[in-house]
């Protein structure tokens, strides 16, 4: 807008503002007689003096992201990689084919067979009685019945009198020898509870019918429990004695194959 152009309108309205607020003015001091024109415009000023250099700007906004730049130069080659893992196990080959045939051997020497013979026949014979150890071992840890001075022992093994007398004589004992009803009755529940019916004991009349004796070589004593109507000799060929479970003895052939009792003297009684 000219600036001279509003001067003029501001004065003019200043006074007319003037003139219609006033209260205390006169008729004769009427406004529309006092009119104040602006005088004619002035010469030009001179210019001015140069301004002083204005304040630093703000900081600009960041500029949008450059373009991607170009690729560097390729690096060196890098060191070797740690060694991986061993891998699974391949599966089987197949079978290769046969070898040609080796060469004939040189003919045989003369082979003292006998007396290998003699050795391995020795060497079965040990482990026949290793086995029969085994066997009794297993027997004692399996139960044996003792009074003060003696065990008693249930061989599970049928054998007939004489290889059973053998059988408890080769181990440092005797077919058991009953001399009292304690020892009798004893042997007699070992029997029960092992669940046998019968076994042999060391009693027999094979010296002289009808003389019974221990075999020890001691003829019975004071003690005996013969089963009702024994001994009967039956058949007249009865000379060796069975206990049965319930104490009782009888008298039997010599040649049955069963169980017996073996008894072990305590060596520190
Ligand atoms: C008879 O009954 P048993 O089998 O238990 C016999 C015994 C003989 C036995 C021979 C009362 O006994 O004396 O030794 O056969 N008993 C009677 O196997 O005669
Ligand atoms: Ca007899
Ligand atoms: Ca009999």
């Amino acid at each position: 807008m000219d600036v001279e152009w509003v001067t003029k309108f501001l004065l003019l309205h200043l006074f007319l503002h003037s003139c219609t607020l006033s209260t205390h003015r006169t008729a004769s001091d009427s406004c529309t007689t006092h009119i104040i024109l602006p005088g004619p415009e002035g010469e030009h000023g001179e210019k001015g003096d140069l301004g002083e250099p204005g304040k630093t700007g703000k900081q600009g906004p960041a500029g949008s992201k450059g373009l991607i730049g170009e690729p560097g130069q390729k690096g060196e080659i890098g060191q070797r990689g740690k060694i991986g893992p061993i891998g699974a196990k391949g599966d089987k080959g197949y079978r290769g084919l046969p070898g040609s045939p080796g060469m004939k051997g040189q003919p045989g020497r003369f082979c003292d067979c006998g007396r290998y013979r003699k050795v391995v026949g020795q060497m079965d014979i040990n482990i026949a009685r290793l086995n029969s150890t085994m066997r009794f071992v297993k027997n004692v840890i399996a139960g044996i019945k003792e009074t003060e001075e003696r065990f008693y022992l249930i061989v599970k093994e049928g054998k007939n009198y004489n290889a059973a007398l053998v059988h408890c004589k080769v181990r440092g004992g005797s077919l058991a020898m009953p001399k009292d009803e304690e020892t009798n009755s004893l042997i007699a529940a070992y029997v029960n509870k092992t669940g046998l019916s019968r076994v042999f004991i060391g009693v027999n009349d094979l010296e002289k019918e009808r003389q019974f004796m221990y075999t020890d070589s001691t003829p019975l004593q004071n003690y005996s429990h013969w089963r009702p109507g024994e001994p009967n000799n039956a058949f007249g060929g009865e000379d060796c004695v069975e206990l049965v479970s319930d104490g009782g003895w009888n008298d039997v052939e010599c040649h049955l194959t069963i169980y017996f009792v073996c008894e072990f003297l305590k060596k520190n009684s």
